[in-house]
């Protein structure tokens, strides 16, 4: 599976990461299949009991995720040293909750890290970029923390962490509007983060109809189909910097995640 790996640059650390990388380049890097939806970015999910570490990477880069996605990330000569991954210090989730991000092409300024309990450590990099204008898990988790008081305070989230954040028209798909995700998650009557079954149905639509039929409304792709635009806002990203290219072998992902 060949993901792009979105660096997404800390303006704050957690108090437990300040004396060792206050001066450093640190980034959350969430693997995503949708590198064309990055300007619809409203803020990054971590998993609160997830573990996650710090790792150095080449040209003095360093990434917190997940020690297994580093491992793979140390056979693709990303890390400072070939099949090298110390852990430089481990990090929970819930530390790097409401931690200011720096995020690539979304309008917003700066975004933050947000809960999301349905993350998988054994996919990705194990933290998420969040765009809920086209992914129905990332709307439902945004609209839970945005309308439930009691698990914001569950995780400690401040309402201005999530509340002025909104979904961002990016791509138009006939017959689902320019919010897909909110069109359907609405329409199907999803409840939370929790309803897993149809969330994947919604998310399954979303992705055909949005690959085949969705057309960019903004950027340099915009008027293009979004199966077009996808390798053009990719290689822009990744020339930026802002990104890079992250393969995950494809029998280890379905084995783990079961
Ligand atoms: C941005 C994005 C925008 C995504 C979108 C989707 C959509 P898949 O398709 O399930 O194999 N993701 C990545 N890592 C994890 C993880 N560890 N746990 C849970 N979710 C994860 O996986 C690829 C997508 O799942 C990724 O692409 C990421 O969300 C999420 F508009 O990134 B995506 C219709 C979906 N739209």
């Amino acid at each position: 599976q060949e993901y792009t790996l979105i660096k997404i640059r800390c303006l704050e650390l957690p108090a437990s990461m300040q004396e060792k990388f206050a001066d450093k380049t640190v980034f959350l890097v969430a693997a995503t299949l949708r590198p064309e939806t990055m300007y619809g970015q409203t803020n990054c999910y971590v998993l609160p009991e997830g573990e996650y570490g710090v790792f150095e990477m080449i040209n003095n880069e360093y990434y917190v995720c997940s020690e297994r996605s580093a491992r793979n990330m140390s056979f693709q000569n990303m890390t400072k040293e070939h099949k090298q991954y110390p852990c430089l210090q481990k990090v929970s989730g819930q530390e790097l909750i409401g931690l200011k991000l720096k995020a690539p092409l979304t309008k917003y300024e700066y975004v933050y890290a947000l809960p999301m309990t349905t993350i998988s450590m054994f996919k990705g990099t194990g933290i998420v970029t969040s765009v809920p204008s086209d992914a129905p898990d990332d709307w439902a988790a945004l609209r839970d923390l945005q309308t439930k008081k009691g698990l914001r305070e569950k995780y400690n989230v401040l309402e201005e962490w999530c509340n002025p954040f909104e979904p961002i028209p990016i791509i138009e798909i006939p017959g689902f509007g320019n919010m897909a995700a909110v069109k359907l998650v609405e329409e199907m009557k999803i409840q939370s983060q929790k309803d897993k079954d149809k969330l994947t149905e919604a998310k399954d639509k979303v992705y055909l109809k949005g690959f085949y039929e969705g057309v960019m409304l903004l950027g340099p792709c915009a008027n293009m189909k979004v199966q077009d635009a996808k390798p053009i806002v990719r290689k822009q990203l990744i020339d930026n910097n802002e990104a890079a290219v992250y393969y995950e072998p494809e029998n280890e992902v379905t084995s783990r995640s079961g």
